[in-house]
């Protein structure tokens, strides 16, 4: 081949379920850029997004399939799953056999999923991540417009005069969608937070409602009951389009009979309730978006419910700039859901009790039979597993030994169960650990297919690269598992195309209206159509063939009668067994640059600078009551669970509640499974678990030292300590390292740092050593100690040092001084894409720097992707004392 350019391939972003759309150069080779034709984010990408070149090559890759620990021919490994299917299908039934898939897999790799399990295999126990992430949403659109659907449309953000955002971080975790949001800012328009925390979102907000957690249903039914009392109701519009008002509004009142009630429920100023009440009863145009601080929640379902009760009451739902808007979270969240992914649901939008569905998706799949009623939901699929009930689970795109509540039991099941199959693109995860036969599944740049964001939105996702190693995709892998199972007629799919055709062709199956997913004009597409499939918004029919901005605009909803159900809604709190009435309140949640369990995005140095270790952010009184310091480490205990971090002082939080982020894992730190703080507590409803709201004690982590430790890689671990916290970096892995136990520095050095030492620096009485492994020049390795973790010096220009081709001995006595000389260290890097750090902004501020534009003017931070804004502006505000 020449050097000619490869032609830009357009294809869709694998991380949040925003679904921008993005334009891969060069086949890969060359940088990632925002599609500019894409109506999700017309060309912009956040960072995560525009360092998704730098997550691609081979490194890391599970490129090989294993079975019982030994590599394997991937065609061996197919017909070891398709045998411990059949054998346990045999002897102990159908139901013995699990399938746990996730928001991340393609819609054409989740129908298969789902097919071959319903379907074929006939095991109802089809579950999927979404179960904690989307599903309280789900079943809230389930009980209030007869399906799981979504009214709203992103433009509807940017039309809202009054913008409500419920349990949703979106500055850092819908960040394109908050570029709008924000930029939609005009006279008049105003944005309300519904957060116990403060933000990056909140910086936004005209007010911040920082409630109690747990209690956002008193807020919206006593709002109900507030719309009520001052003409506040579209009473036409209940009339015509609703049922169930009253019983509804006589529940509000008993729970949140008048606003001062409400104050002290949420424990809110009371005018802050009236000022959010007033505008919502003033405001025809008012969107509600929420996301996990109302679904993760043991009244998920009702929160959500009680959301669009208020819309419902004032008839805003699915009109410009007026609607509930639940904010999914995964890139193929809702493609999940379409295909009828998760373990209550049937397939395309048909449950098994929708009357005579069971017997029509059983003719259109030709077989004799599906699955004969729901399966378990997540949570109780894992208990399931840990009795033996369930003896062989198949784990696609999704890592539970990190992600499920009371993290030690699932690992328990995955490790007593008779065969666990995983398939992951990544080698090395916590739930990989547990694989019997794992299978290499191909990552995004080598797939091919659809997701649909949160608009309904269906896009594809293209391949650009060649498969990497004997990695396929998922639905060719399932595929051929099914050939070996016997069921190869129906799972001749030869392309993706063929798979989506069928789906389309299932979702108007005996429609005729009556199911609102219908994306049959679909069907006929041919594989060049599949290819060149532009963006389209479900549904996608007859009547709608290019489909469709919003739903429900005319108040025809899809229950029976077409009117849409009001659901009264009791009070019901967080709670947790009384054996462990424990002090903090633990929150937990995201932070900007990482995604999920770090398999991806900890791949890029870049995405780890902002916070590069397990952290815990605790209100000041808090600190000083329990003996905390800022910067020092403290640790969460939740019975035998254990999360130690690094604590973030800060008011952002309530007194008396934490917040811990739920990236790191067993791969990348010592002790920092948020998971471990959560009980597999869910909502009666959704069987979402409560993940917002555990129980721990906190205490400081007793160290006697702190260290930092930069090896090049690849290096067996061959130091001890208490603590530890992995960062990969450019040239070499860095660890944070803490002990409470005394060590023999001299003694110990050499064996940690893999060999003996060319630099050593020991000052005893400041419990301060240093030690460096230098080969012809080359820095090998070096372990800074110290008894005050603020005097180890920055990372990024101890690293910096591993990039020369050879240590002046200059160089080399600053290295152990640990001082820098050469460039001023950054601090933690604020602004990704211009590489902006704390420090320089901090002088930046002193130097005269009094807003955003001054700071973009001095150090360009802010300037690309813009999703560093609300913490400069935040960092601005808190140096001068006001708000900029
Ligand atoms: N950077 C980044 N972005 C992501 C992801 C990621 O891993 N990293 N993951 C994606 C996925 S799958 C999802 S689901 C979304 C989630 O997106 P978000 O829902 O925005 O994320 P979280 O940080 O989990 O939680 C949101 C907020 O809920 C608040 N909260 C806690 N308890 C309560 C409560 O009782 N009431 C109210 N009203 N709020 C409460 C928390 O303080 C937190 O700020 O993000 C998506 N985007
Ligand atoms: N305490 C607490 N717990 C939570 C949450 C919380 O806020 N608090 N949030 C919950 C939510 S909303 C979510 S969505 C979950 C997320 O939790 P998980 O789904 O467990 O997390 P991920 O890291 O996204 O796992 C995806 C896995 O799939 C792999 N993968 C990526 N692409 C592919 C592919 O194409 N095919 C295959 N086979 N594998 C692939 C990745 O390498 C990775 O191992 O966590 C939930 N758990
Ligand atoms: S906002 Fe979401 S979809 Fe868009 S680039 Fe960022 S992570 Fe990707
Ligand atoms: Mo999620």
């Amino acid at each position: 081949m020449t050097e000619a350019a490869v032609s830009p391939i357009r294809t869709t972003c694998p991380y949040c379920g925003v679904g921008c759309g993005v334009v891969a150069a060069n086949g890969g080779a060359g940088p990632v850029s925002g599609d500019n034709d894409h109506p999700a984010n017309r060309g912009r990408l956040c960072v995560k997004g525009a360092s998704l070149g730098e997550t691609l090559g081979s490194h890391g890759r599970l490129l090989k399939a294993r079975v019982d620990g030994c590599e394997s021919e991937l065609p061996a490994a197919l017909d070891a799953v398709a045998a411990a299917i059949q054998d346990s299908v045999a002897k102990y039934g159908p139901s013995s056999v699990a399938f746990y898939l996730s928001g991340q897999l393609l819609t054409e790799d989740y129908y298969v999923a789902n097919k071959l399990a319903k379907g074929f295999i006939k095991t109802p126990h089809v579950d999927t991540n979404s179960r904690l992430c989307m599903s309280s949403a789900v079943a809230a659109h389930k009980r209030a417009f007869g399906a799981d659907a979504v009214p709203a449309c992103y433009e509807d953000l940017e039309l809202a005069d009054l913008l409500v955002l419920s349990g949703s971080n979106a500055a850092w975790n819908h960040p394109i969608l908050y570029q709008r949001m924000k930029t939609a800012a005009r006279e008049g328009r105003r944005v309300v937070v519904i957060d116990p925390r403060a933000t990056a979102t909140t910086e936004l907000a005209d007010l911040h409602l920082k409630l109690k957690p747990g209690t956002d249903t008193v807020l919206f039914n006593g709002l109900l009951v507030w719309l009520a009392d001052h003409q506040g109701l579209d009473s036409e519009y209940i009339r015509d389009h609703c049922a169930g008002f009253g019983d509804t509004l006589a529940e509000a009142r008993i729970a949140a009979p008048d606003t001062a009630s409400v104050a002290i429920q949420c424990d809110l100023p009371r005018a802050d309730v009236d000022t959010f009440y007033q505008w919502f009863a003033a405001t025809p145009r008012t969107v509600t978006g929420f996301s996990q601080g109302v679904n993760q929640s043991v009244a998920g379902t009702d929160k959500g419910n009680a959301i669009i009760n208020c819309h419902l009451a004032t008839g805003r739902v699915g009109q410009p700039g007026a609607s509930p808007f639940s904010l999914t979270g995964q890139p193929n969240a809702m493609g999940g859901r379409e295909v009828g992914g998760l373990a209550n649901t049937l397939a395309a939008h048909m449950d098994y009790d929708t009357p005579g569905a069971q017997a029509r998706v059983a003719k259109f799949w030709q077989t004799d039979g599906v699955a004969d009623g729901p399966g378990l939901k997540a949570v109780d699929l894992f208990e399931a597993i840990y009795r033996g009930d369930i003896r062989v689970v198949w784990i696609m795109a999704t890592n539970p030994a990190v992600s499920l509540p009371d993290t030690d039991r699932v690992r328990e099941a995955l490790a007593r169960c008779p065969t666990v199959i995983v398939s992951d693109c990544v080698a090395n995860t916590d739930t990989t650990a547990f694989a019997d036969i794992l299978l290499p599944a191909a990552g995004w740049g080598e797939k091919d297919g659809t997701v649909t964001n949160s608009e309904r939105c269906i896009s594809r996702q293209r391949a650009f690269l060649p498969l990497a190693g004997d990695a396929r995709p998922d639905w060719w892998l399932m595929s051929e598992v099914a050939w070996r199972l016997g069921f190869g007629e129906a799972f001749g799919f030869n392309t993706p195309a063929a798979v989506f055709r069928e789906h389309a062709a299932l979702s108007g199956c005996d429609n005729n209206g009556t199911r609102v997913f219908d994306i049959s004009a679909l069907a006929e597409l041919s594989d060049q159509g599949f290819d060149a499939l532009s963006p389209i918004q479900w549904p996608a029919s007859e009547e709608a063939p290019h489909g469709q901005a919003r739903l429900f605009t005319a108040g025809q909803f899809c229950t029976p009668d077409g009117r849409a159900r009001f659901i009264p809604i009791q009070t019901r709190l967080p709670r947790e067994s009384p054996a462990t009435a424990l002090p903090m309140i633990v929150n937990t949640g995201r932070i900007r640059d990482q995604w999920h369990t770090m398999t991806r995005t900890a791949r890029t140095p870049r995405l780890l600078q902002h916070r590069s270790e397990p952290f815990i952010e605790v209100h000041p009184e808090d600190v000083e009551r329990l003996g905390l310091s800022n910067g020092a480490l403290a640790t969460l205990t939740r019975n035998q669970g254990r999360f130690t971090g690094r604590v973030r002082s800060t008011d952002a939080q309530r007194p008396g509640e934490v917040f811990v982020p739920i990236h790191w894992n067993q791969q990348f730190a010592s002790e920092g499974l948020a998971t471990q703080l959560t009980a597999r507590i869910t909502d009666p409803v959704s069987g979402q678990p409560e993940s917002k709201f555990g129980l721990a004690d906190l205490t400081p982590f007793p160290a006697r030292w702190h260290g930092r430790l930069l090896c090049r890689e690849p290096q067996p671990r061959r130091w001890q300590a208490g603590y530890w916290s992995y960062a990969p970096l450019a040239e070499c892995g860095s660890w944070w390292l803490a002990g409470s136990e005394r060590v023999d520095w001299p003694r110990n050095a050499s064996q940690w740092l893999g060999g003996p030492l060319q630099q050593v620096m020991s000052d005893p009485t400041n419990g301060c050593f240093r030690a460096a492994r230098i080969v012809d020049g080359r820095l090998i390795s070096i372990l800074l100690v110290d008894a005050r973790p603020e005097r180890l010096p920055a990372v990024d220009w101890l690293a910096s040092c591993f990039a020369l081709k050879s240590l002046s001995d200059e160089q080399s006595r600053t290295l152990l001084a640990g001082r820098d000389i050469a460039r001023e260290a950054t601090g933690a890097i604020i602004c990704s894409c211009f590489q902006v750090g704390e420090r320089q902004i901090e002088k930046s501020v002193a130097n005269g720097a009094d807003s955003v534009e001054a700071l973009a003017a001095a150090l360009k931070c802010g300037t690309n992707c813009g999703s560093c804004l609300p913490e400069l502006k935040s960092m601005l505000s808190h140096s001068l004392g006001k708000a900029v």
